[in-house]
Order: C-alpha cells, then sequence, then structure tokens
C-alpha cells in the first residue's frame, strides 16, 4: 500500500489529525523525526518551516501517493512558500486542522493554504469534535488504493 505525507508547521494539528484518523482521541506528543505508521507519514513543523528540510520532504515524497498540506485554521500565517505544492512530484491535497477552535477562521485558513496550493481539493476537519475526519479518511483510503 501506498502511504500518504503529513506536512505543516509546528503546532499544525498533524499528529492529532492522524491520531483521529486511527480512532484515537488522546493527546499527540510533540514529533522529532520522520515516523511512519500503517499507510501515513508523520512529519515534524520544523520540516516545513524550514527551507534546509525541503529537499528531505521532497524526497520522502516520491514513495507516498499523495502529499497533504495541513493549515490549522486559528493560526493567521502560512508556513508554506508560495506554489509549494509544485515542488512535489505527487497528487497534493489541503487539510485545514482545528475548525472547532474558538480562533478558527475558515475562509484565511484556505485562502492561506491556497497560496501553496492554488488548485486542488481541501478538506476541513477538527480532530477534536471529530468534524470531517471520516470523510478525509475516505478519500484518502482511496488515494493509497490507487
Ligand atoms: N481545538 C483544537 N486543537 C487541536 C486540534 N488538533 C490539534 N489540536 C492542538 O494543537 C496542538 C498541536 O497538535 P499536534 O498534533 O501535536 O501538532 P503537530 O502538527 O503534530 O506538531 P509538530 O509535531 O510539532 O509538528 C495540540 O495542543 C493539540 O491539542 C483540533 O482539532 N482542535
Ligand atoms: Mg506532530
Amino acid at each position: 500500500m501506498k502511504k500518504v505525507m503529513m506536512i505543516g508547521a509546528v503546532g499544525a494539528g498533524k499528529s492529532t489529525l492522524i491520531k483521529a484518523l486511527f480512532g484515537e482521541s488522546e493527546r499527540a506528543t510533540k514529533t522529532q523525526s520522520l515516523i511512519y505508521r500503517d499507510w501515513i507519514i508523520d512529519t515534524p513543523g520544523e520540516y516545513s518551516e524550514n527551507p534546509m528540510y525541503y529537499r528531505s520532504l521532497i524526497a520522502t515524497s516520491h514513495e507516498t501517493a499523495a502529499v497533504v498540506l495541513v493549515q490549522d485554521a486559528a493560526r493567521n500565517r502560512n508556513y508554506f512558500p508560495p506554489g509549494f505544492e509544485q515542488g512535489f512530484p505527487v497528487l497534493t491535497i489541503g487539510v485545514v486542522t482545528k475548525i472547532d477552535h474558538p480562533k478558527a477562521d475558515i475562509d484565511r485558513a484556505i485562502t492561506l493554504l491556497r497560496q501553496a496550493l492554488p488548485e486542488g481539493e481541501i478538506f476541513l476537519t477538527s480532530a477534536a469534535s471529530t468534524v470531517g475526519i471520516q470523510r478525509l479518511k475516505e478519500r484518502l483510503m482511496e488515494i493509497v488504493q490507487e
């Protein structure tokens, strides 16, 4: 089975989202390195925030069916460079996390994500409330099984 790789800023909610995709609700710990779990690759947020790691992310993406760009709905900035999606040789999709958050602004999150991902699907999720998790899981399963 192919894999999908989650990328996004420190604290964007990647690991919590992965737990939610596996039906787990406990707290995620800080991701320190690439973590392979079943059909998902988790990455440390530092890899998306620091251009020094971009080559490593792109190299790892070659073994995936898709890269998921994760944007925190409660953040007012985007940590991906413009057009970042084009650097990856595989399908790229977007996920907005924490839509339950009191400071969530979904339109802003989509606008920020669109700078890195001009086209392509965007899923709206909350690991806390589980909104959007099942739909995302179904789509990702479809992608890894293609
Ligand atoms: N309100 C809310 N908070 C969330 C949600 N998902 C994650 N968080 C919080 O966001 C913080 C960071 O979550 P992580 O999943 O560790 O973030 P990460 O992207 O894996 O971070 P790194 O491993 O540092 O790259 C934690 O305090 C989570 O509790 C959500 O759906 N809603
Ligand atoms: Mg993490």
